[in-house]
């Protein structure tokens, strides 16, 4: 094992220093394996976009200093980026499309184990589209509304619907800017259409196009699919779960669902307690089903359903390892192509189930929403069966697991902060205000093994409540920190300053607001915008106290969040340096001149320390542009 300290986990240490025991290859040696990777990926100088290449950039001044077409370091770079947030987007925005079929197939009763759940966020929802609400069947107007969404991915021109719930001052830096996304589908196709060799070869042009496709993703793809998963599967509300590797159970069958879409995971959930499948787990020798989540499926299924969170991405392959999983169930995204090989060490069984994603060595069950319960009482059926042949010498389950507090959103702030009778944000924006609370503070995205793994977000988000920063967290960015027990009220008097307890103890919340799986940075975005309405901290969002990190971003799709909020005029710190550095321009585009544009920019700085500084500099330096009183308890 590499002597380097590579995460502060203790469930985590166990169970890789179990695998190595095993000879089991996980991600950390895989890693150590690719170092050190190489340099003109790291500074984004290399471009494989035709056959005329792949070209790279000499960073040293001395060799090419651009490919066969005549590409430069800042175009290469550039097209690298938006390639990058194009796919990022085009994930998000595919799982809105899902949903949207789904909400469709239970309106027309097509998919009988689906419904709408949330009536009244239908019609609100309807409502912003246009759509005439009074005295419509719920069907009726779901299936309108599932057909008038159809249409706006496939839009060539106007505006996306959902821009509208942005302040009017942040509209007009869209149009102004020629930044309004036209239509979900038409950006990123777009996108990859400027990259091509001899296509778009201006950087900043490029990156102005990766701004449309990165709203696109943000107030298009990712908010429609939150809300319609509101509408069908519940609006979340508060609820107490278990974190970490901890939940999974030495006596119950234990079925872990991984991936991001919840259609799946949400059936699962559903089946999982049927008491005719339980009483079939009895009987073949266990005391129960225990349904556990991984990735950002899982946080789909906590903030509704209670399901515990057994490991954030980095823990995949060590869930496996504990020897005590019977079935995984993934669909898609953050899903390690490793997984069926390490569970073939096992008695465990790994079942694809999306015709997007298939994987070698599992077993392939194509979930249709028709036949969703069915399907997922089938899949259960299966775990339960493979539960007698688990070899119990083999098992080896850590203990860690943390209480945390799951199912924010912006909806329920306003209940919280307002009560049943008088729901508003006015106590959130008159704490700032009053410079209790300094300002709120997103941490997101993923986990990844080039840093010494959650402690990144733990270190990050400790350092910010302490300075009375209210946190809100989505994706693996929250898992890293439930595991640490900063999501439960009690953290307040452990860990905030003196103005965010007060606000905490008032309310009682946690210092660090869980708003659900990476799609759901979207619910931000729709804070924010309720920050502003509400009024006396700003007229548009990159006027509000408010900042954005995502310290072990590694997927795409981080680039795409961290893209769509600059576009909506937030600062995003990422803590994994963006492989762009070897393109000066580039870099100085992202990191300053875009703030001229939008008001948000990107800051890179891998020690969580020095980023809460950056973070808490930048809210200070919007507290005094609106000139709001000094800090409570400095
Ligand atoms: Fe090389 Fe230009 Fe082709 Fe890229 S597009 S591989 S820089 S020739
Ligand atoms: S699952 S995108 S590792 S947050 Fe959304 Fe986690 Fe990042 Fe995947």
């Amino acid at each position: 094992m590499s002597k380097r300290i590579f995460t502060g986990d203790l469930a985590t240490k166990e169970m890789r220093a179990i695998a190595e025991d095993s000879s089991i290859q996980t991600i950390w040696d895989r890693k150590l394996k690719q170092e050190p990777h190489c340099g003109f990926g790291t500074l984004g100088i290399c471009c494989k976009n035709c056959n005329l290449g792949p070209c790279r950039i000499d960073p040293f001044g001395e060799g090419a200093q651009c490919g066969v077409c005549g590409a430069d370091a800042d175009v290469i770079a550039a097209r690298n980026l938006l390639r990058h947030i194009a796919a990022g987007s085009a994930c998000h925005n595919d799982h809105g499309r899902e949903i949207i079929k789904t909400l469709l197939l239970a309106s027309t009763g097509k998919a009988p184990g689906y419904k709408i759940n949330d009536a009244v966020k239908l019609e609100r929802f309807a409502k912003e589209y246009g759509l005439e609400t009074s005295g419509k069947d719920v069907n009726k107007l779901a299936e309108e509304l599932a057909e008038r969404l159809f249409k706006e991915y496939g839009q060539q021109s106007g505006e996306l619907m959902l821009t509208n719930r942005a302040p009017k001052k942040q509209i007009d830096i869209w149009r102004v800017n020629n930044l309004m996304p036209r239509g979900i589908d038409r950006e990123v196709t777009e996108a990859l259409a400027r990259t091509n060799i001899g296509v778009d070869n201006d950087y900043r042009s490029i990156m102005m196009q990766g701004m449309r496709t990165a709203l696109s993703d943000g107030w298009g793809g990712s908010m429609i699919a939150t809300d319609l998963s509101d509408i069908l599967f519940g609006s979340p509300e508060p609820l107490r779960a278990k974190a970490n590797l901890g939940v999974l159970k030495d006596d119950q069958v234990n079925i872990i669902v991984h991936g991001h879409v919840p259609i799946l995971s949400d059936a699962i959930a559903t089946a999982s307690v049927d008491p005719a499948l339980i009483q079939l787990a009895k009987d073949k020798g266990a005391s129960g089903i225990n349904l556990a989540g991984i990735c950002c499926t899982a946080l789909e299924v906590l903030s509704r359903k209670g399901v515990s969170v057994a490991g954030n991405f980095l823990q995949q392959e060590l869930a496996l390892i504990t020897g005590a999983v019977d079935l995984m169930i993934v669909d898609l995204q953050c899903v390690m192509p490793s997984l069926p090989s390490i569970a073939s060490c096992f008695h465990t069984k790994v079942v694809s189930t999306n015709p997007r994603a298939h994987f070698p060595g599992s077993v392939y069950i194509e979930f249709h929403e028709e036949k969703g319960m069915e399907i997922a009482r089938n899949i259960i059926t299966m775990a339960i069966e493979n539960f007698p042949k688990r070899d119990k010498s083999r098992v080896h389950i850590p203990k860690e697991s943390r209480d945390l507090v799951g199912g924010f959103t912006t909806e329920y702030i306003f209940k919280m902060l307002g009560g049943n009778y008088r729901s508003t944000f006015s106590p959130l924006n008159e704490a700032i205000i009053s410079g209790r609370i300094r300002g709120v503070a997103g941490v997101v995205g993923c986990d990844n093994p080039k840093l010494k793994s959650g402690e990144t977000h733990i270190t990050l988000v400790k350092e910010l409540i302490r300075k009375d920063v209210l946190v809100v967290q989505t994706g693996c960015a929250a898992t890293a920190c439930a595991k640490e027990g900063l999501l439960v009220p009690e953290a307040a008097f452990k860990y905030a300053g003196k103005g965010l307890q007060e606000i905490c103890a008032a309310v009682g919340c946690p210092p660090v607001l869980h708003l659900g799986p990476c799609v759901d940075n979207s619910r931000i975005l729709t804070a924010c915008c309720e920050m502003v309405k509400e009024g006396g901290i700003g007229k548009s969002l990159d006027e509000l106290p408010v900042a954005g990190a995502a310290p072990e971003w590694m997927s795409e799709k981080a680039i795409a969040i961290g893209w769509y909020f600059v576009a909506s005029g937030a600062m995003v710190v990422f803590g994994n340096p963006y492989p762009l550095h070897g393109s000066h321009n580039l870099t100085k585009f992202v990191t300053e001149e875009v703030e001229s544009v939008t008001g948000g920019k990107w800051a890179f700085e891998p020690d969580p320390i020095q980023m809460a500084k950056i973070i808490i500099e930048h809210i200070d330096k919007k507290r005094q542009a609106l000139k709001l009183k000094p800090m409570m308890y400095p």
